[in-house]
C-alpha cells in the first residue's frame, strides 16, 4: 500500500528545488512506495506556505518541512545502509542537529544570496552583504572546522545528515562558492566530493558546473 504522496516540483522544465531533491532520491533508491507529484490546484489550500517538499498520508494527514519528511521516509526502509548511524537516540539527535543547522544556518542565508543573484528576490546590497557574511564567516567555517575533526558530519560513516547537507551545496557551488572560496575549504570540498557520489544520488551531481569566478551583483 502506498505510504502517501510527496509534492516535489520535479516536473520537466522546472529547476530542481534543493530541499525536494533528497526525499525524491530516497524514494527512488530505496523503492519506497510513495507517489511523487507536482503541486496541484488544491496544494496551496493544503500547504499555505506553498513550499516543497510536502507530504500527504493516505488518511489526509499533512506533513511539511524537509527534515521530518526525509527522516520519516528513511524510517520506512528496513535496511537503510547505516544512514541513521547505529539507530541510537544519540545518532538520531546528531543527525537532527546537523540537518537543522544546514537547513537554518546554512540554507537560509544561502537561499537569500542565491535568490538575489538569479533575480527571484529584490537585490539589496546591505541585505546581500549581511547574508553573504553569515555564510562566509559563520556557517561555512563551522562546517569546515567540524569536518577537520570528523570524517563525516555525524562521525566516521556517511549519514542522512551528510546526504541532506550535500544537496544544499547545489546552488552555492553552481552560483557563488567559486574556485577561490572553495580553495579555502579543503575538508568541506573533500567531504562533498565523497558524499555527492553516494549511490542514492545516482550521478545527479556529475552534471554540476561549479562556478569559476563569482562577481557579486551590485
Ligand atoms: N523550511 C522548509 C523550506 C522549504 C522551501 O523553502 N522550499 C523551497 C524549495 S528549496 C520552495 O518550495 N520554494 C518555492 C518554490 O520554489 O516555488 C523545509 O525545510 O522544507
Amino acid at each position: 500500500m502506498s505510504l502517501g504522496t510527496i509534492y516535489t516540483k520535479i516536473a520537466a522544465g522546472e529547476a530542481t528545488r534543493t530541499r525536494a531533491l533528497l526525499p525524491e532520491r530516497l524514494i527512488k533508491y530505496f523503492k519506497i512506495n510513495v507517489k511523487v507529484s507536482d503541486p496541484d490546484e488544491v496544494f496551496p489550500a493544503k500547504f499555505p506556505m506553498k513550499l516543497v517538499p510536502a507530504f500527504q498520508f493516505p488518511d489526509g494527514t499533512l506533513l511539511s518541512e524537509s527534515l521530518p519528511i526525509n527522516l520519516f521516509l528513511l524510517q520506512q526502509v528496513e535496511n537503510h545502509g547505516g544512514l541513521l548511524g547505529d539507530n541510537s537516540q544519540k545518532a538520531w539527535a546528531q543527525n537532527l542537529q546537523w540537518m537543522e543547522f544546514i537547513n537554518n544556518d546554512f540554507m537560509r542565508p544561502s537561499g537569500q544570496v542565491f535568490g538575489m543573484i538569479v533575480g527571484r528576490k529584490p537585490f539589496n546590497q546591505d541585505v546581500f552583504n549581511f547574508f553573504m557574511n553569515e555564510l562566509r564567516n559563520v556557517a561555512v567555517p563551522v562546517i569546515e572546522k567540524h569536518l577537520d575533526e570528523s570524517e563525516y558530519l555525524t562521525g566516521s560513516a556517511v549519514s542522512i545528515a551528510d546526504l541532506y547537507a550535500a544537496t544544499m551545496f547545489l546552488r552555492p557551488l553552481g552560483y557563488f562558492m567559486d574556485e577561490e572560496w572553495r580553495s579555502q575549504l579543503p575538508r568541506t570540498m573533500e567531504w562533498w566530493e565523497k558524499v555527492s557520489k553516494h549511490p542514492v544520488f545516482d550521478n545527479f551531481f556529475a552534471d554540476l558546473q561549479m562556478v569559476d569566478k563569482f562577481t557579486p551583483p551590485n
